[in-house]
C-alpha cells in the first residue's frame, strides 16, 4: 500500500469551533492511524483478518470508552472528542472503527448506564483497557431492522437464568470475551445479560466471505441452554428503549466515523487528480473530475457541520434519537457516494489496495447497513416530521 499522506480538509474552518483538548485527542488519534493502522490495515484486510496487535493501541488513544468517567478507567472525554476519535480511526478503516464502536457504546456504555455497581467495577476496567474485547447481540437471523420481535429468550431457574436462541452478524464476536445480549424473560420483556466465554452452550463461530468490513470480526452467538447468573441481568433498564438507547450512542459515533472515510478518499482523490497526467495534463485540469471533487469537499464539509453541531446537542443532553438518525444516515451516504466518486477518480488503480478507496467503499455497505439501515432511518426521521409511524 502507498505510503500515508493524508491531509485533513478543513475547509470552513471547524477546528476555530474545536478546544485545545479536542485537538489533542484528535491529533493523538490522527498519528497513531498513520503509524499503527495504515501501514498494516490492506494486508488484514485482503486476509479478512482483525489485527489482534492494535488493541492495546485503542486503548492508549482512548478509543474504548472515551466518555466513559475515569473511575471506571474511561478517558472521561466529551461528546465531541468520542467523535473526532472515530472519526480518526475509520480514516484509517471502517472495521478498525467497528470494534471501538461495539466497545464503547454497545458494551461499555450499558454496563455503565444499565448496569449495577458490581458490574461496572468488574466490567468496564478491563474493557477500558482492552484486556476484554465484547461484543453486542440485538440483530437475529429473522430480526434485524425489527429487533422488537426478537425470539432470543430466558427463563427464571431460581438460582440462574436458562438462555436460548441466536444472534447473528455480531462484530467482535468470535474473539469477544463477554457479550451483552438483548433477550425476552417469560413475559415477553427485553432485558440485557453479560454472557462469558466459557459458559457451557455458549458459542460463538465466525462468518466468513464478506466482501466488506473485512478487517472485523463478525459472528453468531449461540445460546444453547447456557446457565447465566443471575448477578449478569443489567438491572436497570429494560424493554427495547435499552438497546436502542446503546446504538443512539453508536449511530453519534457512525455519523463522525463516516467522516473520516470520507476524507481519506478525497484526500486521495485530490492528490491523484494533480499527479495523474492524461491527455497532456494533470486530470485535476479536466472540468468533470473538478466537479467531483468540489461535491465531495461541500458535502464533507456539510457532515462536518452536521456532526459538530449533534456533538454539542449531545454534550448539552438535548440531541433527540431522531436527529442522530439524521446524521448517520447523510453522512454513511454522503461517504459512500464520495467513496465511489473517488475510486472512478483513480480509474483501474481506484480497484487496487495500493489505494486505500476500494476498501473504504466496501466497509462503507455494512456501514449504511448496520446499527439501522438507511432506509429505517429515513423513517425514523419521516415519523419525526410527520408524527406518523410507518413501522405499525
Ligand atoms: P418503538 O415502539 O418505536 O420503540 C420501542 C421503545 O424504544 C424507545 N425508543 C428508543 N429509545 C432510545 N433510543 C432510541 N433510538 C429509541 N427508539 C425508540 C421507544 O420510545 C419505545 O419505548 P417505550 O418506553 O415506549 O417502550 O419500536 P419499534 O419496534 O417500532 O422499532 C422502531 C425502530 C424500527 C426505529 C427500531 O427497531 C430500530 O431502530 N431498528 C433498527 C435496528 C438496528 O439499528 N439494529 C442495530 C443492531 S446493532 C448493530 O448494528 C451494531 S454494528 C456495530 C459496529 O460494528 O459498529
Ligand atoms: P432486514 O431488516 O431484513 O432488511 C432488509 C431490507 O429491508 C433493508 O433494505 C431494509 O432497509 C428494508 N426494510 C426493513 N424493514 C423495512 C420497513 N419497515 N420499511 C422499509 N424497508 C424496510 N447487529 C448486532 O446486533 N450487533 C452487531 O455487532 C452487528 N454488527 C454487524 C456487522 C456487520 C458487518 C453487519 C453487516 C451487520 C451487523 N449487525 C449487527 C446487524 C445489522 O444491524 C443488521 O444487518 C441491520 O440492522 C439490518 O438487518 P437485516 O440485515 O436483518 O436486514
Amino acid at each position: 500500500m502507498k505510503p500515508d499522506l493524508f491531509q485533513a480538509p478543513d475547509y470552513y474552518n471547524l477546528d476555530e469551533l474545536l478546544t485545545e483538548e479536542h485537538k489533542l485527542v484528535r491529533d493523538a488519534a490522527r498519528e497513531w492511524v498513520k503509524r499503527d493502522v495504515s501501514p498494516i490495515i490492506e494486508d488484514y484486510a485482503q486476509r479478512a483478518e482483525f489485527p489482534k496487535q492494535i488493541i492495546k493501541g485503542l486503548a492508549d488513544i482512548g478509543a474504548f470508552g472515551p466518555y466513559i468517567p475515569e473511575e471506571y478507567g474511561g478517558a472521561g472525554l466529551d461528546q465531541i472528542s468520542y467523535g473526532l476519535i472515530m472519526q480518526e480511526i475509520e480514516r484509517g478503516d471502517s472495521g478498525v472503527r467497528s470494534t471501538a464502536s461495539v466497545q464503547s457504546s454497545l458494551v461499555m456504555y450499558p454496563i455503565w448506564k444499565y448496569g449495577n455497581e458490581e458490574q461496572r467495577q468488574k466490567y468496564l476496567p478491563k474493557l477500558a483497557s482492552g484486556e476484554w474485547i465484547g461484543s453486542f447481540g440485538l440483530t437475529e437471523p429473522d430480526h434485524g431492522s425489527n429487533p422488537g420481535g426478537m425470539t432470543t429468550n430466558f427463563k427464571d431457574m431460581g438460582d440462574h437464568y436458562l438462555l436460548n436462541g441466536a444472534k447473528m452478524w455480531i462484530s467482535n464476536s468470535p474473539f469477544c470475551q463477554i457479550a451483552v445480549v438483548w433477550a425476552k424473560n417469560e413475559e415477553g420483556r427485553i432485558h440485557g445479560l453479560i454472557v462469558e466465554r466459557g459458559m457451557e452452550g455458549f458459542s460463538t463461530p465466525e462468518t466468513h466471505n464478506k466482501w466488506s468490513l473485512r478487517a472485523s470480526a463478525t459472528g453468531e452467538l449461540i445460546f444453547d441452554n447456557v446457565k447465566v447468573p443471575k448477578e449478569n441481568l443489567l438491572p436497570n433498564k429494560s424493554g427495547l428503549g435499552a438497546p436502542l438507547g446503546c446504538l443512539d450512542s453508536a449511530r453519534f459515533g457512525i455519523a463522525w466515523g463516516a467522516i473520516g472515510a470520507a476524507m481519506d478518499c478525497y484526500d486521495t482523490a485530490l492528490r491523484y487528480s494533480k499527479e495523474r497526467i492524461q491527455f497532456g495534463k494533470p486530470i485535476g485540469q479536466f472540468q468533470l473530475q473538478q466537479k467531483k471533487l468540489a461535491e465531495m469537499i461541500t458535502e464533507i464539509t456539510k457532515a462536518q457541520l452536521l456532526a459538530w453541531r449533534l456533538g454539542v446537542m449531545r454534550e448539552n443532553g438535548t440531541a433527540t434519537s431522531a436527529q442522530i438518525s439524521m446524521a448517520k444516515r447523510n453522512n454513511v451516504d454522503m461517504a459512500l457516494k464520495i467513496a465511489r466518486d473517488a475510486r472512478q477518480m483513480l480509474g483501474g488503480m481506484g480497484i487496487s489496495g495500493e489505494y486505500s478507496i476500494m476498501r473504504h467503499m466496501m466497509n462503507l455497505e455494512s456501514v449504511v447497513t448496520y446499527e439501522g439501515t438507511h432506509d429505517i432511518h429515513l423513517l425514523i426521521t419521516g415519523f419525526d416530521v410527520t408524527g406518523l409511524n410507518a413501522f405499525k
